[in-house]
């Protein structure tokens, strides 16, 4: 009896040598995402888990928790409980991540990456493959999540249910829902509107209740998703500011996975935010992401998000150049004042590769 119990016993030594990682891998692995699982975002989360589950052939099995499960709602607290190992793996919000790390205010900066309208994806892509977007992950390292790739929810749209917004006068006194970082509170109010803060958790039933008159999120990404005509019949195509995504993962997980299964990881990282952003741009961009997912036999039901939009009852408003200006010219200081929060370098790094495209 003795006997068998001690072969046993070196089997199972013998295994866990022999099968790196084998004896600390846990059972599951908590991802994060805050919306729910049918927006791009939750779909591109999803798509990262499936495809590590497969291609690791269970060995590493993520699980995503949507609508901001893992942190209660509190958006702005996702980063220091991915820091401090309460989760795992997020697919993450600049936005949300950037009361800890400041550099990851850059891409709200308002009227910055969409500075020329055309251009707008192809800057966004100049920044993440370039220096400014190397700085910005070098940021969110040196405070302790590691970084896989880059994911999209994309440029923010206005909606709001009292009048169409055209000009910058028309933003007045608009009470606008707003995430909880200070330069959505700084833009809003620079431009005459009231910001309220609210998680994203509260913002639905905020909507249906009428507590505020608009918000702003991507089209694709969130508008569509939560039927946003439902509460607001006008909608301002203005791409004030842009919100990419971070998927990313705790050091300590990361560095407990043997080099085989970092390699796998990182590859599925890359496959599905390349998917993620597509549909995340669908019908937005000059058609290379609708081209993508056709190709990939993934194309979604909606090509054209501004036409369904309309087709929804909203009234779409695109602004001209001139008014385009009034409002690159109301927020100028916001952009001043924030670039040295910033940091000046980061912010000329960027403006050198989006002059790139
Ligand atoms: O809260 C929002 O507006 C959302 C869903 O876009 C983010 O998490 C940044």
């Amino acid at each position: 009896m003795k006997k068998k119990v001690s072969a046993v016993l070196l089997t199972v030594m013998i295994l866990c040598i022999a099968l790196p990682g084998f004896a600390s891998y846990k059972s599951e692995y908590k991802m994060s995402v805050v919306p729910g699982a049918v927006t791009p975002w939750g779909m591109g989360a999803g798509y990262f888990a499936e495809l590590v589950n497969e291609r690791t052939e269970g060995r590493v099995n993520v699980k995503v928790y949507y609508s901001g499960q893992l942190f209660a709602g509190k958006q702005t607290s996702e980063f220091l409980l991915l820091r401090n190992g309460a989760i795992d793996f997020s697919l993450a919000s600049t936005i949300n991540w950037s009361p800890q790390v400041n550099e990851l205010n850059l891409p709200a900066l308002p009227f910055f990456v969409a500075s020329d309208v055309d251009k707008r994806y192809a800057a966004m892509d100049a920044i993440e493959e370039g220096k400014s977007g190397k700085m910005m992950i070098d940021a969110v390292e040196s405070k302790g999540v590691k970084f896989l790739a880059w994911g999209e929810n994309g440029f923010r749209e206005l909606t709001n249910s009292v009048r169409a917004v055209a000009t910058v006068a028309d933003m007045k006194d608009l009470k606008l829902r707003v995430v909880g970082s200070p330069i959505y509170i700084d833009t809003f109010k620079a431009l005459g509107a009231n910001p309220i803060n609210m998680n994203w958790s509260e913002a639905t039933t905020g909507f249906q209740q009428g507590l505020v008159d608009g918000q702003e999120n991507p089209l694709v990404g969130i508008c569509i998703p939560v039927k946003i005509w439902d509460y607001h019949k006008y909608l301002t195509n203005w791409h004030y500011v842009i919100d990419p995504l971070l998927l990313a993962v705790n050091p300590k997980v990361w560095s407990s996975f043997d080099e085989k299964d970092q390699a796998i990881i990182a590859q599925c990282a890359i496959d599905a935010m390349k998917y993620e952003k597509a549909i995340s741009r669908i019908g937005l961009d000059d058609g290379s992401s609708l081209a993508y997912l056709e190709s990939i036999g993934k194309a979604p039901e909606v090509k054209d998000p501004i036409l369904f939009c309309e087709e929804n009852g909203m009234t779409v408003t695109d602004l001209t150049p001139e008014s385009v200006q009034a409002f690159k010219d109301a927020t100028a200081s916001v952009r001043e004042e924030w670039t040295k929060k910033i940091g000046p370098k980061l912010v000329a790094a960027a403006e050198e590769d989006m002059a790139s495209v």
